[in-house]
């Protein structure tokens, strides 16, 4: 995709005063009530610090959020992945299920996480996702009804970036307009594809800009806050016990590396870690949490045996193919041609609407239980074409999958690379989802309604054997980026598991876990707002038990 040409300098207000760079500015000798690591660690953080009796620090391995243009014009997002700056750039192992290819697996190194270049999607999953989260749990607070209110301090519900009228498109009985998160509903502007959604997208963008954790959790209003300190280019490696008196396995301090220099904060109450699905299990494993059949052959000691930490996550596998057109208004015009391109930089520079004040004004259509299908108008979006046109682009997902993997450490030292491992497509339902949802799609544009529009498939998937197809879809899918389960809840009482329901690691005392790791399945939706609502309710549940 292209970039902007021009930098934009002072975008956002910077006067984040509790945001610091270096170890040495930071007044006191690192030590807090609570010291987090990670992104849903800012909601935790800032409803923590709503209470002045509690100093909080925030451990942040990438950069600040602030004037990085690809973080906050809705469009540009992909450019911020892959460039080892502000992604991890991480690589998926070899992937069995998508005929032993390898993908790239971006993970967001800025304030904020991956809710600074995620695909701004904002859908809460399903009543029975968090019905089944309870009944896995045992635990009815994580039922949908009990969810439900987290929601809805997160959600802030905003007028769209171009102020169409909104009536009939949601339902404000079941939205908030008061909570944190900026959220608008999204709808295509630039092509008649109307009749193709029966579902109305959210989207995390506010005013034609990115609404992350950063940009509202850490508003300027709440970095002032006296109690609340934010540490940036602090690698976290491992999580310590200061205080060896206890005679159970305890961790009060969190190691983490600046620059060359390591250094320790202490916790007198709790550590969270939030460092993702990913960053978590990683940093567990470091810590001696783990299997001791993994830990042992590495040379780590194990100080707590729990055997579920980075196994059982699940992905979502996604397909993505395009369709050409007979529309000259795609995003393709924008995309593609550098004057169409700086006049739409130009129109939201100066008020922040147009083509680039969305992510591709992307759109679901069905949402039915097992797949979700997403349209875009535009063919750029994750494929290269090599040719020139108008393209709707439709990606499929299973939300629902079966197929289960693992995140494991590949080394003694915290900072190489994990082994990512999402284990795509290794069960059969997963194919078949992809191959009915393929079906669904082509008969789609094959409906006469479409006749003088769609031109054909870029990829003519129809009248394939199912062993050509299948093959087809192992060659072209790619992970849908919303790995959970790296340290799954369960019931107290169950054999597998890492956190109990209250996110407390199992076994330890004053270590919880935030992030969408606790979820033990995925939710048949993308995951950003549940990660909002489970670090909502986590906050709540900390404050319980310190006040
Ligand atoms: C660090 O500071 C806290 C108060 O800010 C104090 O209670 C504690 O004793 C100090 N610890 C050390 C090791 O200096
Ligand atoms: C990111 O990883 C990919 C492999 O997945 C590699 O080709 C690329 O060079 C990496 N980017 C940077 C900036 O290192
Ligand atoms: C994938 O790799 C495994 C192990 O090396 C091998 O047995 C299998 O045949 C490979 N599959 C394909 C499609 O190449
Ligand atoms: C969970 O669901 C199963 C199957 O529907 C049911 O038998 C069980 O009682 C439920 N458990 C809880 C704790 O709700
Ligand atoms: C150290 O552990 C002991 C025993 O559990 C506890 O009483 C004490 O408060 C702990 N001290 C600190 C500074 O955490
Ligand atoms: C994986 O999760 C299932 C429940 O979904 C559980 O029965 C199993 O023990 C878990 N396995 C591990 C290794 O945690
Ligand atoms: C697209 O542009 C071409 C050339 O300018 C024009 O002939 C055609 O009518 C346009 N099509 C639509 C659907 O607007
Ligand atoms: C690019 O866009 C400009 C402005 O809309 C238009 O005049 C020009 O013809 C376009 N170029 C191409 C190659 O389509
Ligand atoms: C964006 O606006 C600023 C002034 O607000 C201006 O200096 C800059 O040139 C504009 N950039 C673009 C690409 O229009
Ligand atoms: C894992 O470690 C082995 C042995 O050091 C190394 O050869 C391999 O490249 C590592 N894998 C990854 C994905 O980093
Ligand atoms: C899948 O990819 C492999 C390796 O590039 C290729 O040999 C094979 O022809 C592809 N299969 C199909 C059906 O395109
Ligand atoms: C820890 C917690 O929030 N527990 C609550 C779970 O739900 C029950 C009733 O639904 C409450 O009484 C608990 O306080």
């Amino acid at each position: 995709m292209l970039s902007p040409i021009l930098v934009v300098a002072a975008l956002v207000a910077s006067s984040l005063s509790k945001v610091y760079e270096s170890v040495a500015d930071l007044p006191g000798n690192l030590t807090y009530d609570f010291v987090i690591g990670g992104n849903a660690g800012l909601v935790v953080a800032n409803r923590l610090t709503e209470d002045p009796k509690f100093s909080v620090l925030v451990l942040e391995a990438g950069l600040s959020n602030v004037e990085v243009i690809d973080a906050i014009v809705p469009f540009f997002a992909s450019n911020l992945y892959g460039t080892n700056i502000y992604d991890w750039n991480y690589t998926t192992t070899p992937q069995p299920g998508l005929n032993n290819r390898t993908a790239g697996y971006p993970r967001a190194r800025i304030l904020g996480g991956c809710s600074s270049h995620n695909g701004m999607f904002y859908t809460r999953g399903t009543a029975e996702d968090w019905d089944r989260y309870a009944n896995l749990t045992h635990d009815d607070n994580w039922s949908w009804d009990n969810i439900l209110p987290y929601f809805l301090k997160n959600e802030r519900w905003s007028p769209p970036a171009d102020h169409h009228n909104t009536k009939g498109q949601f339902n404000p009985s079941v939205h908030s307009t008061h909570g944190m998160t900026s959220n608008y509903l999204a709808c295509s502007r630039s092509i008649s594809i109307t009749t193709l959604a029966n579902r109305w997208l959210q989207s995390t963008v506010g005013d034609g800009m990115r609404s992350s954790s950063a940009t509202s959790y850490l508003a300027d209003k709440f970095a002032r806050r006296n109690n609340f300190h934010v540490l940036l280019h602090a690698q976290v490696s491992d999580l310590v016990d200061l205080n060896k008196t206890n005679g159970k396995p305890s961790f009060d301090g969190v190691r983490f590396s600046q620059g060359t220099s390591q250094f320790t904060a202490k916790a007198r109450k709790e550590i969270i870690l939030s460092a993702g699905s990913v960053g978590t299990p990683s940093i567990l494993m470091h810590s001696g949490i783990g299997d001791r059949e993994i830990l042992g052959p590495l040379g780590i000691s194990t100080v707590l045996h729990l055997p579920s930490v980075g196994q059982n996550v699940s992905d979502q596998p996604m397909f993505i193919t395009s369709w050409a057109v007979k529309l000259n208004e795609t995003m393709d015009s924008v995309a593609e041609n550098v004057t169409r391109f700086n006049e739409a930089f130009a129109q939201w520079n100066i008020s922040h609407t147009g083509p680039l004040a969305s992510f591709g004004t992307r759109r679901p259509g069905r949402v039915p239980p097992h797949i979700e299908i997403f349209f875009a108008p535009e063919g750029s979006f994750g494929l290269e074409l090599g040719e020139t046109g108008h393209f709707v682009t439709v990606g499929m997902i299973i939300v629902s999958p079966r197929s289960r993997g693992s995140v494991m450490i590949n080394s003694t030292s915290p900072f190489d690379p994990p082994l990512i491992d999402p284990g795509l497509l290794q069960d059969d339902f997963d194919i078949s989802a992809l191959r009915e949802a393929i079906k669904r799609t082509q008969q789609f544009f094959s409906s006469p309604v479409w006749q003088d529009t769609v031109i054909g498939p870029i990829l003519d998937l129809e009248n394939i054997a199912t062993a050509v197809l299948n093959d087809i879809i192992r060659n072209e899918t790619s992970p849908g980026l919303h790995m959970v389960g790296s340290a799954s809840m369960s019931a107290r009482d169950a054999t597998w598991g890492v956190v109990n329901p209250d996110l407390l690691v199992k076994g330890v005392d004053g270590l919880r876990i935030i992030d969408a790791s606790v979820l033990p399945r995925v939710p048949s939706a993308h995951t950003q707002a549940a990660v909002y609502a489970v670090a909502e309710r986590g906050a709540d549940l900390i404050k319980q038990r310190w006040t």
